[in-house]
């Protein structure tokens, strides 16, 4: 590894310009300590810095770079559509297409509309179900991150989580009043908020497998509890599959689990890396939606052609090659064994949770099914781990509050190789 001198430079240089030096919180290195780095290319399954070190990507920027960086047939098709102009703002073709391609690899989704972020497409999503119920509050769970919407900066993962933020300022005590939670995979404790809060609730939001506190799976009947109760008292059940979508399976967790929802938020891999995000579901649900009904929702660049081609490329080659998932599946199984060993043999505490190409360590002498139990275990040990794997070349999510995302264009060398370095990394630490 060369030392990260530009990477420095350029971080002191970013603060005098940008709040905290960075576009995103999670970026900045903040809970895990040192220097973030800056990325000034990438291909495949690698990054390379602006000191010319490569490493091995398993953030593939938090989940749309699926079949890995500069995926040749999504950059020609973005570079094509480019000298077309990047934006009308208008209708196109190429925005029918690309709802018609969602609905036929998504179950429950008779309406959909593109928004430009995972935020976008939550906040828009919970309008929509105050808007057809004619109710205020919702159920969200603590460590689910549903984007930065007022509403959701209650309890929330991701970047939320990491910085231990306990109540967000600016966010009004009147939204937040609005905002129920509870523990993840409590069941109990949500029909608790509904007998208390009865005919106020509009939605139930919920990451179906969650990734922003970790990767926590739903426990067997959880999901499909919260579907009985939002059956039983009217309530919008939203899956938030902006991680999800089109990972875990082609159809998402509604497809992989069996359990369906009213309305479904996607984001990441179906803009490819370009800003895209949508919300979607049942007619009757959808029908609110300005301008077919009155629950106003907008965006300037929502659809524009560019992000349209790029997520629609991508997405169609997953459809035409159920295989690939199917690959990066068996890819994320042999990596999860493998650290499975390293982790066994170094006699530290641990659990992996695992499903499809989510994963995530965690420093845990208990299994990890929620934000209390995500928070408990030795998150100084994985600022360690993270350190020790990223001077080997190993890029990681900077925080134990975050699953790790695979890409296809790994190859089972690289896993090899983030194997042995995970063994290294745990006998330098340990
Ligand atoms: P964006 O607004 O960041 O596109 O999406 C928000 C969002 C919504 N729902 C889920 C399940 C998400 O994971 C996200 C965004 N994920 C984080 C990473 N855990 C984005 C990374 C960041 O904040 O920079």
């Amino acid at each position: 590894m060369n030392p990260i001198h530009n990477s420095t430079a350029l971080f002191a240089r970013a603060q005098a310009s940008i709040p905290g030096g960075v576009n995103s919180p999670v970026r900045a290195f903040k809970s895990v300590g040192g220097t973030p780095l800056f990325i000034n290319k990438a291909k495949g399954a690698y990054l390379f810095d602006e000191d010319n070190n490569q490493y091995i990507d398993y953030i593939a920027s938090w989940g749309p770079m699926i079949l890995g960086h500069a995926y040749e047939p999504v950059v020609k098709a973005i570079q094509a559509q480019a000298v077309y102009s990047t934006s009308y703002g208008a209708p196109t073709l190429l925005e029918v297409k690309m709802a018609e391609l969602i609905k036929s690899m998504a179950p429950n989704v008779d309406l959909i509309r593109m928004v430009s972020s995972g935020t976008e497409a939550c906040m828009s999503a919970v309008r929509v179900a105050r808007g057809y119920t004619g109710r205020n509050k919702i159920i969200k769970f603590e460590g689910c991150y549903h984007g930065h919407a007022d509403s959701f900066l209650v309890k929330a993962g991701s970047g939320v989580a990491t910085f231990n933020i306990q109540s967000v300022p600016g966010v009004t005590a009147g939204v937040a009043n609005d905002t129920l939670t509870c523990a993840y995979n409590d069941l109990a404790a949500v029909q608790q908020l509904v007998a208390t809060n009865h005919d106020e609730i509009a939605a139930i939001i919920v990451e179906p497998v969650a990734g922003n506190m970790g990767c926590i799976l739903p426990k067997e009947g959880f999901l499909e509890g919260l579907r009985q109760i939002c059956d039983d008292h009217q309530i919008v059940l939203i899956f938030d599959e902006v991680m999800t979508g089109f990972r875990l399976a082609l159809g998402g967790v509604q497809e992989k689990l069996g359990v369906n929802a009213d309305l479904v938020t996607y984001g990441k891999v179906i803009g490819a890396g370009m800003p895209v995000g949508a919300f979607g579901g049942k007619r009757h649900i959808m029908e609110v939606v300005s301008p077919l009904g009155n629950v106003y929702q907008a965006g300037t660049l929502s659809g524009n052609p560019v992000a349209m081609i790029a997520g629609y490329t991508l997405l169609s080659i997953l459809k035409e090659q159920p295989n690939l998932l199917a690959e990066l599946d068996a890819k994320s199984l042999y990596l999860k064994q493998g650290l499975d060993e390293v982790l066994k043999a170094s006699g530290t505490p641990y659990v992996i949770n695992h499903l499809g190409s989510m994963i995530s360590i965690h420093f845990s002498e208990h299994p990890v099914t929620d934000f209390a139990s995500a928070a408990a275990a030795n998150n100084d040990l994985f600022k360690q781990f993270f350190h020790a794997m990223l001077k080997r070349g190993i890029y990681l999510p900077p925080s134990a509050f975050e699953s790790w995302f695979l890409n296809n264009a790994l190859s089972y060398q690289d896993l090899d190789n983030t194997i042995a370095a995970a063994k290294d990394s745990l006998k330098e630490i340990l």
